[in-house]
Formats: structure tokens, C-alpha cells, sequence
């Protein structure tokens, strides 16, 4: 199951033929670039290539107005007075005699790549279009969109397939308004858009574009406007809204499929969004999108000016869109105060609406909108555009530095390799995923080694290996018969070869069962693993003789050798509400913050989780990491949970939780204690300014 690259070279036609500096960034050379950049790195290769075709006038009228599509048709014979005059009669927009062209293309390549993942041609895709589409509405134009690409995919998802849930993602800076028009009493459609808002100072300056818009009718909460009200949004801020607020709502929605309207102007260098994020983190914000609606991702590109900048998200996209892992993401994975208090603000305004968001608890609001009802806000008209600060040539060295550091690794030799007792055939493996006989206790620790030495070691210059299946029993065994613990054995020999060792690098163990104890007992933890404070009790406290639940255990360099924190948790919730919350909301916070070099996923014997949720959680553990992950299983597993983890490390799909379940109030009461004595150290569980009040952060 591949991923799809629709385009066509047509789409470069359409160009500003007149003054505006509003409008010339939204130039041809944006396809272009984003298109040899993608060639380049032999990525548009790995691709299913397909050829746009122009919607027919039947599918642009599900969405737009009979009279609008005549009038775009007519531009087609307009002479540049004409086209400059009609394009005044709208915001930001210019037509080009071959406007109309482009955009029923623009909106072809999103059906056909709908179609061709729907009909299971592929698993995923990219639309590299222009015009984009997510401002357009059912009777105008407007910000550079004239026919809403993503919207008529919808609509036609829904007509054409049978299709119930669809979830649109819109990490464009923008806000895709016109989206939010079109879909606003729809709860088939569950649009989520984040967007540089300023407090209603930042363009389309709206009102509906505000936390508190939240749909209409039978809509109500299916729409989650999330506003960025400070320019300078960054990584750790946008991970943090995935993993607060999209994800939850998400899964408790469970979408059939995901349109992304995939803007990059939220990312770094780009003079529209004025954002940090760098490119990486959009193949971490498409690999956390990769666990819904069976990995069925349809993007289609909307804004992004930046040129290089816009080319290396795109790249970095298709990458996780193919199944790499995401190269790690750099910078302090603290979130700014300001994006703190968006996130509060959107979970409190749909906290009636998902019962995802009730579970965790909201504080009362925090600041009203400075808003004025009456139109713009005064301060506007005074002071112009604050909000553009000219960029010094320092920022512009800054930026092209971090954008010129080789982001792409090759592929490892290996990407995904697997130890068994008894390699069998029947195995539904993928015939790319490497698999190996280790069956004397010997041979299966040599084979873990090598498998960790790749993990870590040798595969730190070339991507990374996710690697490992193979029997706990005969780690743990050599682990404890080694007092010293892994650093320093010799027949652990690779796992420190290039690597920092287990012990002064940063390495995060989700660990479960009863191995646990064994485990710190080898490393000779200064903090036994029974002396866990009283607070963590409730998610299960591990104990050597006695396998409870699972425990997520940090170490790393920060307090030198010694094992620093260690945190233990249940995953064994018997609802998906309170796995999920465990997930999103403890464990990836956790290991985004931490940032390890190594992710190593143990599932001892009882550790108490269905096969969909260890898969769901090993996929999300590929992100912190970079992708090195090393998943060890009981060999009392069954082979589909072996297949299953492989499967997720390789970088296919999650299978599916199935219906949402509400969290226990003993889960919810637990983790929220847990979260509160954690958040203080690790700023990504944050859900709220510190300061919990206006104007703070
Ligand atoms: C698709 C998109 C932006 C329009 C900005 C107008 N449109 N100032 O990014
Ligand atoms: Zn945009």
C-alpha cells in the first residue's frame, strides 16, 4: 500500500499579471520547487504518480454555486483590465485567463486522490495544486483560493463512497474560513484548523475564526477553531495541540478518512505565517494523523511561500506519508505561554461537546476575547500591521543555516528487522522487514544486541531502525545475571558502540509486566523500584513478584548516570477513553519533552493491552526518538502482536481502537495526579499557562 502524488504541470499557468503585493506570493515557482525538490531526494520516485484531471462542472457544484462557476468559467476570455477589475471584487485574489483551468485541476487531483486511497490503490497521498482552496466559499473567492478543493473532496467522499466521518485537518496558517462555512452544521465533517489570529488582528480578521466558534445546529462541536494569538509558534506548540486538543477529539470522533489542508505557511521563513516551526515537524504532525481512520491520509496542498521552506515540509510530509521515520525535532520542547492559553481556551469551549476533553479537566476561561463585535479591532486602524516586524539579515542568516542542515537521511539498510524463537513463513511480515532465527538464549540476546546496536548505534547517521521483536525472558535473564547492567557487558558489546551507553544517554523505557523490577535491580537504580511515591500508586506500582499493569520509566543525562525519574502508570484501562488519555496525554507528552535518543517498548507477560492499543502506542513512540525504537515482547506473545508491533515500526497503518469508550473516573482522578506532580518538569503536559490567567506567558 503506497502513497500517491497527484499533480500537473498545468497548474503552473495561472500567474499575477498585474502590481499586487498582496497576492505575488502565490506564484508558480511554488509547484515547481516543492515538485524538483521532492525529485531530488528520490521521494516523488517511491511515489504512485498520477496526473490530475479537472473536476467535472457536476463536482464543483457540490460545493459552489451554479453562478459562481459560470462566472469562473468566464474568466477564461477576460483581458487583463477585465480580469484585474473582477478580481477587486474579492479578497486577496487574482484570476488569470487560465485561472479556471488550474482550479478545476487543483480540485480534480484532490477527488482523484480520495478516489484512489478510498478505493485502496493506496494507502495515503499528496495533491500538489495550486490555486489553493480553503478560503474559497460556496459563491466567491478569496486569499488566493477560488474553488474549495478540500470541502468538494469531502463532499465527495461522503456521495461517492458512502462515507459517514470525515475529519479535515488545517495546519495552514490561515483560517480556512470557507471550510468552517461550508461545513459548520455538518457533524459528518469535523474540521479542525489552527491559525495566526493575533486576537482578530491577522487576516481574514474574523470573529468566527475564534476558539468559541464551535459549529452550528447539529454541528455543534464539529468545528475547533484553535487561534494562535502570538507570531513564533513552534514545534513543541504545535505537537502540544495535536496531542491536547486534535488527537482526542479525533479518535473520540473516528473518522472513516483525513483531508489535510496542507499549508505550509505555518512553517518557518514563511513571511505570511511568521511561525518556527520547522520542517520536521510536519512529518511528525502526518505521523501522529497516520493512526486515525486506518491511515487513510488525503493531503492537498493549500498556502506556503517560503520557497525553500515550503519545499522541505512538503518533502518531509511525503516522507512520513511513505512510512519513514520522522527525523527527530529539535529545539526546547517547552510550549510558548501564549499557545498555552489558545489550547486552554479551545478545550474549555469544547469541553461540552467531547467527552475526551471533559475527562481531563478544564479550568474556568481564561481571558475574553479582545475582540471588538463592531468590525476590526480600533488598534488595527492606528497602528497598521504591527505584526510584520521586518526580518533583520541575522534572522535571515539564522533561517537559511537551519533550513540548509541536511534534514534527509539515507535509508538504513535495514529499516524494520525482527528476532524470533522460529521465524515462520506464515508470518504475515512485510517482505521488506528483515527476520531472523534466535532461538538458543545465546543467539537471541546476540540478535537484540545487533538489533539495539542498529537502533542506536550504528543507524545514528542513517536514519534509524526500528527494530525488534524478540523474547524478554532471555534479556532479562542476561540483563540480571550482568550486575552492571547493559553498558558493560561484553555480549551487550554493540549496544554502546557508537551510541552514548544506556547509562549517560537519554533513553525512554515503556516498560511493562513484572520485568521491571528485574530490570532496575541490574542497573543498580539508586531508586528501587518499590519506593515509587505513594501518587503513582493508583496506575500500579511494580513490583518484582507481582506483574501489574505497565510502567513507563524515564532516565537521562541530566542527573548523570543515575536513573533519574521513574514514573509507573497503567495502560490496562478497560475503556479507549482512558488508554487514549493515558497516551496522548501522559506518555507522549512525556517523551516529546524528554526527547530520547531511544525509545525501547517492553511488553512483559500480563501487561494487559489488546493488540490495537500496543500497536497504536508503538506507532506514537516512533515520533520522540527519530524513529529508533526497539520493542521487545514476552515470549509468551502471541505472533499477530510480533506482526502487529512490526507492522507499526515499519511504518504501516495502526489498526483501529474501534468505538470510543469514556475513562473510568479512577483513571481520569489518577492521571490527572500524575500529570500535576509531573508537569512542573515536563512542560509538555501542560494544558494551561503557568500563571492560569490573562495576559500571562
Ligand atoms: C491559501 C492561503 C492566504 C491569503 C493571504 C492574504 N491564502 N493576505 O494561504
Ligand atoms: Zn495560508
Amino acid at each position: 500500500m503506497g502513497t500517491a502524488l497527484v499533480y500537473h504541470e498545468d497548474m503552473t499557468a495561472a500567474r499575477l499579471l498585474w502590481d499586487d503585493p498582496e497576492c505575488e506570493i502565490e506564484c508558480p515557482e511554488r509547484l515547481t520547487t516543492a515538485l524538483e525538490r521532492l525529485q531530488q531526494r528520490g521521494l516523488e520516485q517511491r511515489c504512485l504518480q498520477l496526473a490530475a484531471r479537472e473536476a467535472s462542472e457536476a463536482e464543483l457544484g457540490l460545493v459552489h454555486s451554479p453562478e459562481y462557476v459560470a462566472l469562473v468559467r468566464g474568466t477564461q476570455a477576460l483581458g487583463t483590465g477585465e480580469l484585474q477589475t473582477l478580481s477587486g471584487q474579492y479578497d486577496a485574489v487574482y484570476f488569470h485567463p487560465s485561472t479556471f483551468h488550474c482550479s478545476r485541476l487543483a480540485v480534480g487531483a484532490a477527488l482523484q486522490l480520495v478516489d484512489a486511497v478510498l478505493a485502496g490503490a493506496v494507502r495515503n497521498g499528496l495533491a500538489l495544486v495550486r490555486p489553493p482552496g480553503h478560503h474559497s466559499q460556496r459563491a466567491a473567492a478569496n486569499g488566493f483560493c477560488v474553488f474549495n478543493n478540500v470541502a468538494i473532496a469531502a463532499r465527495h467522499a461522503q456521495r461517492q463512497h458512502g462515507l459517514h466521518r470525515i475529519l479535515i485537518v488545517d495546519w495552514d496558517v490561515h483560517h480556512g474560513q470557507g471550510i468552517q462555512y461550508i461545513f459548520e452544521d455538518d457533524p459528518s465533517v469535523l474540521y479542525f484548523s489552527w491559525h495566526r489570529y493575533e486576537h482578530g488582528r491577522f487576516w481574514p480578521y474574523l470573529r468566527e475564526s475564534d476558539a468559541d466558534a464551535v459549529g452550528q445546529g447539529p454541528g455543534l462541536g464539529f468545528t475547533v477553531n484553535l487561534p494562535w494569538n502570538q507570531v513564533g509558534m513552534g514545534n513543541a506548540d504545535y505537537v502540544a495541540a495535536f496531542l491536547h486538543v486534535l488527537l482526542p477529539v479525533a479518535f473520540e470522533f473516528n473518522p472513516e478518512l483525513v483531508l489535510v489542508s496542507a499549508g505550509f505557511d505555518s512553517a518557518i521563513g514563511d513571511p505570511e505565517g511568521q511561525m518556527q516551526a520547522t520542517p520536521e515537524c510536519f512529518a511528525h504532525l502526518t505521523q501522529l494523523l497516520q493512526v486515525l481512520a486506518g491511515g487513510r491520509v488525503c493531503a492537498v496542498l493549500e498556502g506556503g511561500y517560503h520557497l525553500e521552506s515550503l519545499s522541505q515540509s512538503v518533502c518531509m510530509m511525503v516522507q512520513a506519508l511513505l512510512g519513514d521515520p520522522a527525523p527527530p525535532l529539535s529545539g526546547p520542547m517547552v510550549p510558548h505561554g501564549s499557545a498555552l492559553e489558545s489550547i486552554q481556551s479551545v478545550r474549555v469551549a469544547q469541553a461540552p461537546h467531547w467527552m475526551s476533553l471533559q475527562q481531563q479537566g478544564v479550568a474556568p476561561v481564561l481571558s475574553p476575547s479582545p475582540y471588538s463585535p463592531e468590525g476590526r479591532p480600533s488598534s488595527l486602524l492606528l497602528t497598521g500591521r504591527p505584526e510584520f516586524k521586518a526580518a533583520t539579515t541575522q534572522d535571515v542568516a539564522a533561517l537559511s543555516s537551519l533550513l540548509d542542515q541536511p534534514r534527509l537521511n539515507p535509508t538504513p539498510p535495514v529499516r524494520t528487522a525482527v528476532a524470533l524463537a522460529a521465524p515462520d513463513a506464515a508470518l504475515a511480515l512485510p517482505s521488506d522487514v528483515l527476520c531472523e532465527e534466535g532461538s538458543a538464549p545465546q543467539e537471541e540476546t546476540q540478535a537484540w544486541a545487533r538489533w539495539a546496536g542498529w537502533a542506536w548505534g550504528e543507524a545514528r547517521d542513517c536514519v534509524c531502525t526500528c527494530v525488534c521483536v524478540t523474547h524478554l525472558w532471555s534479556v532479562c535473564r542476561s540483563v540480571s545475571s550482568c550486575p552492571s547492567g547493559l553498558s558493560t557487558t561484553g555480549h551487550m558489546r554493540p549496544w554502546p558502540r557508537t551510541g552514548p551507553s544506556l547509562h549517560s544517554g537519554k533513553s525512554c523505557t515503556f516498560w511493562t509486566g513484572s520485568w521491571m523490577g528485574r530490570w532496575a535491580v541490574a542497573l543498580q537504580s539508586p531508586q528501587p523500584v518499590l519506593q515509587l511515591p505513594p501518587w503513582m500508586w493508583p496506575f500500579g506500582v511494580a513490583c518484582p513478584t507481582e506483574p501489574r499493569g505497565c510502567f513507563v520509566w524515564l532516565w537521562g543525562s541530566w542527573i548523570g548516570p543515575q536513573i533519574s525519574r521513574m514514573t509507573g502508570m497503567t495502560l490496562r484501562s478497560r475503556t479507549t477513553g482512558g488508554f487514549l488519555s493515558c497516551v496522548l496525554a501522559l506518555v507522549l507528552p512525556l517523551a516529546y519533552s524528554f526527547q530520547p535518543d531511544l525509545v525501547l517498548v517492553a511488553l512483559g507477560p500480563a501487561h494487559g493491552l489488546r493488540d490495537p492499543q500496543a500497536a497504536l502506542l508503538a506507532a506514537l513512540l516512533r515520533g520522540p526518538a527519530g524513529g529508533r525504537v526497539l520493542a521487545l515482547v514476552d515470549e509468551e506473545s502471541t505472533p499477530q502482536l510480533v506482526v502487529v508491533l512490526a507492522r507499526v515500526l515499519h511504518g504501516e497503518a495502526a489498526p483501529s481502537l474501534g468505538p470510543f469508550s469514556m475513562a473510568s473516573p479512577e483513571d481520569v482522578q489518577a492521571l490527572m495526579q500524575l500529570r500535576g506532580q509531573l508537569e512542573p518538569r515536563w512542560k509538555m503536559l501542560q494544558v494551561a499557562s503557568e500563571a492560569g490567567g490573562p495576559g500571562s506567558g
